[in-house]
């Protein structure tokens, strides 16, 4: 097994016990963030015990966080990811600067002319065209946020310049933001948000507002994006100026 065994001498609760050779296994890095732990039948054919101890035992870390559900695919090891949350910096380099593998899927991706909306947040004409792109992103596979963004059309020059980083195809058409602005809120999970992010429906979310903007001023990009309430910890250092 991967994860120890009972001691026969134990005088505490077996679902305790369970839960200590969890916490050992993940504190000794036995298993790593990302990685899913045995199936509650086989836990409990494994040491013994019955599956009501196993879920008890299971129960009690998710709600701790040590421990993270995804919908239909089981019980993964969690662990939030810090991120700076005053630089200008992208998901991919947050995720690889941890040392942690990002990926995304696509949700969407389209052309258009803005929005109501969007041609406020962008400072864009009534009929300029924009990008869209709604992505999942992955660190280490496991689910961290999702992705709503729209492009000024003249910072891209096509739909699939974008590959796996966003940033990375504006810095090469010479249109990387330089300063943004970014607004911070709490929101729970819809169920179609929570579903792709494999949480449960009303569970918190982070929703960050990024807007970026190039040296003269002219907007680039206006992103929103979901985070799962348990990846992460925004930092930020202060200082008295
Ligand atoms: C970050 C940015 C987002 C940007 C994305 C580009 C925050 C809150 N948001 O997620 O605005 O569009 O990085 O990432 O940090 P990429 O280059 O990996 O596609």
């Amino acid at each position: 097994s991967r994860v120890g065994r009972f001691r026969a001498d134990n005088p505490s609760p077996l679902y305790l016990q369970l839960q200590q050779l969890i916490r050992d296994a993940i504190g000794g890095e036995v298993i790593v963030r990302g990685d899913a732990i045995p199936a509650e039948r086989d836990l409990a054919v494994e040491y013994g015990v019955s599956r009501i101890t196993v879920r008890k035992a299971i129960e009690g870390l998710v709600e701790e966080g040590l421990l993270t559900r995804r919908r239909g695919a089981g019980t993964f090891v969690a662990g939030r990811v810090e991120k700076n949350f005053s630089k200008l910096s992208s998901f991919t380099e947050d995720m690889i600067a941890r040392g942690l593998v990002p990926s995304s899927s696509w949700v969407s991706r389209s052309v258009g002319t803005v929005s109501p909306e969007e041609s406020m947040a962008l400072a864009l004409s009534p009929s300029a065209p924009v990008y869209r792109f709604q992505r999942l992103r992955f660190a280490d596979e496991v689910p961290m946020a999702l992705e709503v963004s729209t492009i000024a059309g003249f910072c891209l020059p096509s739909l699939d310049a974008v590959d796996a980083s966003l940033y990375a195809a504006l810095t090469d058409a010479g249109h990387r933001p330089v300063r943004a602005l970014q607004r911070l809120r709490a929101v729970p999970f819809g169920t179609d948000h929570a579903r792709m992010l494999g949480v449960d429906p009303g569970s918190p979310g982070l929703l960050i507002e990024r807007r970026g903007f190039l040296r003269d001023g002219r907007a680039v990009e206006f992103t929103r994006s979901y985070y799962r309430g348990d990846s992460y910890d925004f930092v930020a250092e202060l200082a008295d100026s």
